[in-house]
């Protein structure tokens, strides 16, 4: 079957909650894909940061490999002899005492939301059920009904509510704005380091450090959501790093698996985390053997193979080579290692007839909103690769 054959088939028996790109990828290694026509293009979406590793990185192929042969699945009910040894691995990586596992990011996003609430009641003694969550305007943080709440892009929540009480969307990057919403209630703050699907938002130096002081100030907690920026795609490990603060609550995941199983992960430390009782949050499939192997060798990887610090290298490359491109219809180029975004003018038509042009070109790239293409390819990329992209990009980005 060829291209047009498989768009037919999701077409008609697939929901049609996306807008994909007309590529259908049937192989992927490193940073190159194959579509089923055997074109090869350069992914520089990462599967929106799943895969820093690189497509089917051969040492995470093999732990997955090697566990399936063993044991997937025991249920918490029981106990599995990986999950500890992710649990230490990644507290010794992080410096957080302890880690909540459970499958999607969404479900990580409420996990924190759930043990950020706990404490508010049980610690901060608000009075139960007023505890009031400030979020960030144009966050993404998934697409539970709760996060839709959190969400101030109608499209994600029109059409689903009735929503969750008790969050408050504040602007971002605007320390005053939270001042002014902080009340006796507020138990958390929830922000994501670098606004990711808002365009990749870069709050001012020193903001992050400004909520932090702010949080601590008025007794309240700092949830930072790295499901997207954390794992070495910014050039730290944390994007929180850049700006010196360690948030109360992390949450982690998409390339804490390599993007071989859905693995995501709440971090705190133990007087936090302690506070949810046995049986009191789960899921039958967080923390399984197969999820924690996988992850185990994908945190591995990322050290092993430096990927941070490539990831601040090869994007300085990459950002530097970007902004010398002379075209009229960039307004901007920012980002943070290889998260990067390249804002266009509103006059240009929108970033989709870019990506479609750049697929063209061989390279795959995501527009985000409107106006901006998201670059944020595997942090295994070497100079060479970004020497090829380059010209195709400028090509792309001067035509009419
Ligand atoms: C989609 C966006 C990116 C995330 C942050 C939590 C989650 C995500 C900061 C939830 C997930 C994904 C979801 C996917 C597309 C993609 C996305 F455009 F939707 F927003 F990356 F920017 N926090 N982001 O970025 O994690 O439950 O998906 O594992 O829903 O279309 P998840």
């Amino acid at each position: 079957m060829k291209t047009a054959d498989y768009i037919q088939i999701e077409d008609q028996y697939g929901a049609h909650n996306y807008h994909p790109l007309d590529v259908v990828i049937t192989k992927a290694e490193g940073i190159w894909v194959t579509d089923v026509d055997g074109k090869k293009y350069m992914d520089c979406l990462s599967a929106y940061s799943a895969i820093n590793q690189g497509h089917v990185h051969p040492r995470i192929l093999n732990a997955l490999i090697e566990q399936a042969k063993k044991v997937t699945l025991t249920s918490r009910a029981f106990r599995n002899d990986q999950l500890p040894l992710f649990y230490k691995e990644l507290a010794d990586l992080t410096g957080y005492e302890k880690s909540l596992p459970m499958n999607s990011g969404a479900e990580a996003v409420e996990t924190a939301v759930k043990l950020a609430r706990k404490w508010a009641y049980t610690v901060k003694k608000i009075p139960k059920y007023q505890a009031e969550m400030i979020v960030a305007r144009d966050n993404f943080h998934g697409r539970t009904i709760m996060e839709i709440t959190a969400s101030t892009e109608n499209f994600y929540r029109e059409f689903f509510g009735p929503f969750v009480p008790g969050i408050i969307p504040v602007k971002y990057n605007d320390p005053d704005a939270i001042r002014s919403a902080i009340t006796p209630n507020t138990g958390m703050i929830l922000l994501e380091p670098i606004q990711g699907e808002a365009g990749i938002i870069m709050p001012d130096e020193g903001y992050l450090r400004e909520v932090a002081k702010i949080c601590k100030e008025n007794n309240v907690l700092l949830i930072v959501d790295e499901i997207q920026t954390g794992l070495g795609r910014t050039g730290k490990m944390f994007a929180f790093e850049h700006e010196g603060i360690r948030p109360d609550i992390v949450t982690i995941g998409k390339a804490l698996s390599g993007g071989f199983y859905p693995v995501s992960a709440v971090l705190a430390d133990a007087p936090l985390m302690d506070l949810f009782l046995p049986g009191e949050h789960g899921s039958t499939f967080g923390g399984n053997p197969l999820a924690t192997a996988v992850a185990r060798e994908a945190l591995k990887v990322i050290v092993d193979e430096k990927l941070v610090e490539n990831s601040a290298k090869m994007g300085e490359y990459f950002m530097d080579h970007l902004a010398e491109i002379n075209s009229p219809h960039i307004k901007t180029v920012r980002g943070k290692g290889l998260l990067i975004g390249i804002e266009l003018y509103p006059k240009a038509g929108g970033a989709r007839r870019f990506c479609e042009a750049l697929q063209e070109k061989g390279i795959l790239a995501k527009e985000t909103h409107e106006n901006v293409i998201r670059f944020a390819p595997p942090l295994i990329i070497k100079e060479e690769d970004i020497d090829w992209a380059i010209p195709r990009i400028r090509e792309v980005l001067q035509m009419p």
